[in-house]
């Protein structure tokens, strides 16, 4: 062990002197950013890329990653540029770094049971490659054991070597978010799982170089559970805000005015009820939780429960609209509805997991005609008027800013649309003849700016 401590003090010395040669497995938006953070700090970098398009555009300085990633482009143009950082499709580069960085998907399927291709694949190719001496850190969302009963085993069972003596091993799961993928990984904390304490201590030097922010040592098992437990605490407290939000419709309260004043208690923070809950962390996270206690005689109950009422928000959205339509006079598979927003964020281009697509499922299931426009989804993008023109009822499904401020109501001479389902509280309702709000009872009438 002897050696393998003076092999690890090697190592964190070539990393304080940024001598430390880094891969990266899997250059999406987690992988690109850190690939590129490293590089600027001054360490060579190889980023294995099974997409070959990808690699020959990061390999041109070009950013494949779409949607507003402020510096992200620019930072990769200069990397690229100093030689600092290329792109391979061959993972037997990896045979000469110090480090091995894998950000690879970790899905889960329609049973909710974590889809590990990508990881085991990522894990083989690093195991095949790497050198005696290499730290691998597994930074994609796993479900908590993971790194115990696969990463581990599976890198030794591949590399012939064992671990903290021949390979050290560490999960430092991500915290970023669309649109801020670069200030996410300099400001935000990171919780640094490491196989042995000495490890995490190494992890903490390396991330030191990229991250402003703190640096949390731990094991494994407790990185793994950070990351799944902070997300499912999301989900959880969305679905919390959804179901005081549909007993308001219920009773003919005013979700948001509860909002207000129950915030005003001390302690408390309500999130926003909505339309759903979309994206390719908290629709999915919560899941891996669960995974790990599967099996296992623990009653998990809340989380699955939280899951279940956000999936069911859209299409409370659809019941909704044909409840509007029909106070209207207007049957639901003789109506033109325009959905506006198709996005899971405001201001975002990313469709994944999107509540509007379960929601234009089940109106046309229903019948409708269903437009959709999304100033921030290129396959919606067209002008606005011409999705309004026609329709029965307008629903508001993301806060776009684009959409802040627009008068749909038909007073507004906008044509005859007489119903608005306002699902996010833009306050595009007012003046409607018939129109709903997310988590506002029947009677409760908004007024204009009245807004969450
Ligand atoms: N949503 C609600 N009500 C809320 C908040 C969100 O309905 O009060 C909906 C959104 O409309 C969206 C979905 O939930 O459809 C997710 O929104 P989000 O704000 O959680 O954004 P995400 O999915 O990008 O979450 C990421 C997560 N970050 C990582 O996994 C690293 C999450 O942990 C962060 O809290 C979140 O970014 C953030 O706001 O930073």
């Amino acid at each position: 062990m002897e050696d393998s401590g003076r092999m690890l003090a090697q190592l964190e010395r070539r990393i304080f002197e940024k001598r430390a040669r880094i891969g990266v497995v899997g250059l999406g938006y987690v992988g690109l950013p850190v690939a590129c953070a490293f590089a600027a700090a001054g360490f060579d970098v190889i980023g294995i890329e099974m997409r070959s398009d990808r690699v020959e555009q990061i390999n041109k300085g070009v950013c494949p990653i779409q949607g507003s990633e402020p510096g992200l482009a620019e930072l990769l143009g200069e990397v690229v540029a100093t030689g600092r950082m290329r792109a391979s499709i061959d993972a037997g580069d990896l045979d000469d770094r110090d480090v091995i960085l894998v950000n690879v998907e970790t899905p889960v399927d329609d049973q909710h049971i974590p889809q590990y291709h990508a990881l085991r694949a990522a894990l083989t190719s690093v195991g095949q490659a790497m050198k005696r001496g290499t730290l691998v850190i597994v930074e994609s969302t796993i479900a908590p054991r993971t790194m115990d009963d696969l990463a581990l085993p599976l890198l030794q069972q591949v590399s012939g070597l064992t671990a903290n003596d021949g390979f050290y091993l560490g999960h430092c799961p991500e915290r970023v978010m669309p649109g801020r993928l670069l200030q996410n990984l300099r400001t935000v904390s990171r919780t640094v799982g490491g196989m042995t304490p000495e490890t995490a201590r190494v992890m903490v030097t390396l991330y030191r170089q990229i991250v402003a922010a703190d640096l949390d040592a731990t094991d494994c098992l407790t990185a793994e559970l950070v990351k799944t437990v902070e997300n499912a605490y999301r989900d959880v407290n969305i679905a919390f805000a959804n179901e005081v939000a549909l007993i308001c419709e219920a009773i003919g309260g005013d979700v948001w005015k509860v909002r207000d004043l129950v915030n005003k208690s001390p302690g408390r923070d309500m999130l926003l009820p909505g339309a759903g809950v979309g994206g390719h962390c908290i629709p999915k996270d919560p899941w891996l939780l669960v995974h790990a206690a599967r099996g296992r005689d623990v009653p998990v109950r809340l989380v699955p429960a939280a899951r279940a009422v956000n999936d069911g928000m859209p299409y409370h959205v659809a019941d909704m609209v044909v409840e509007a339509l029909a106070e209207a006079g207007i049957a639901v598979a003789e109506a033109r509805i325009a959905v506006l927003g198709y996005s899971y964020l405001e201001n975002s281009d990313d469709t994944r997991n999107t509540p509007s697509e379960p929601l234009v499922r089940q109106l046309r299931a229903l019948g409708a005609d269903v437009v959709i426009h999304d100033p921030h989804v290129s396959e919606y993008a067209g002008p606005l008027d011409d999705v309004l023109r026609r329709a029965d009822a307008v629903v508001l499904m993301v806060r776009h800013d684009a959409y802040q401020g627009l008068t749909l109501a038909p007073t507004s001479g906008a044509g005859n649309r007489p119903v608005i389902v306002d699902a996010r509280n833009m306050g595009l309702g007012v003046g409607a003849s018939f129109s709903r709000i997310i988590g506002r009872g029947a009677g409760v009438t908004p007024t204009a700016g009245d807004r969450a």
